[in-house]
């Protein structure tokens, strides 16, 4: 069975093997006023108004029962997988670790840290821990899209320019055919995600395709719906 989705830079084939869908960093810490993303200065409600459209691609992919991962951005409590490098960047008033008003900053178990309630995944669904920005990175990522078998990552989440990205070129090079959803993902900066989009796409789709959610879900259900 050949699936098309209408992308870009050019239609993005799905092979007999079951996409999965990656769901990356939904979590409070970078989407609700007073986590991380808040005290970095950021504005959060940019993040939140993707809410509904992950919600339908989760949704689509759930009736559909094709697997889906969940990722959260994390360190263990001693921050032994923190590296200092991190730990120390940014210099704002709250860093990783440090007590906010959702707990311990970016810490494993915290209520800051969870993902967002309209997200939460279903048993059955992975949930990934990761210490990085990419998902690959110090995880069993690859380990688990391999015994599903999948070799092709329909990417969702925030944000666009940093952990979306990384995992996406991490994704890239371990040979997984990556689809990234236009209108569900989002940055804190108009401009990085549209230069995001324009990066992945540039040179014949040099990290991967790109495609709304409509488009994306309308393929899936031709291939996978009854
Ligand atoms: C960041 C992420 N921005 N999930 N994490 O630190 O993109």
């Amino acid at each position: 069975m050949t699936v098309i989705i209408e992308a870009k830079p050019y239609p993005y084939l799905l092979s007999a093997k079951k996409p999965c869908l990656l769901v990356i960093d939904m979590q409070r810490d970078f989407i609700e006023p007073g986590g991380f993303g808040d005290a970095l200065g950021n504005d959060v409600s940019r993040l939140s108004a993707i809410i509904p459209t992950v919600k339908k691609l989760i949704y689509g992919f759930r009736q559909l029962h094709l697997p889906i991962v969940h990722t959260r951005e994390c360190h263990k409590a001693d921050l032994s997988d923190c590296p200092p490098s991190k730990l120390n960047r940014g210099g704002s008033t709250l860093k990783i670790g440090d007590s906010g008003p959702m707990g311990r900053i970016l810490i494993d178990g915290e209520p800051g840290n969870a993902l967002i309630d309209e997200l939460r995944p279903l048993p059955g669904e992975l949930e990934i821990t990761k210490p990085g920005k990419g998902s690959f990175y110090n995880t069993d990522l690859h380990i688990h899209l391999q015994n599903l078998q999948v070799s092709h990552l329909i990417i969702a989440g925030v944000t666009t320019e940093v952990c979306v990205q990384t995992t996406m070129r991490e994704a890239n090079d371990r040979g997984y055919e990556c689809l990234l959803v236009e209108d569900a993902t989002e940055s804190y900066f108009a401009e990085f995600k549209r230069a995001t989009l324009d990066m992945i796409v540039a040179q014949g789709g040099i990290v991967g395709w790109v495609a709304n959610c409509e488009k994306t879900l309308k393929g899936l259900e031709q291939a996978y719906g009854q």
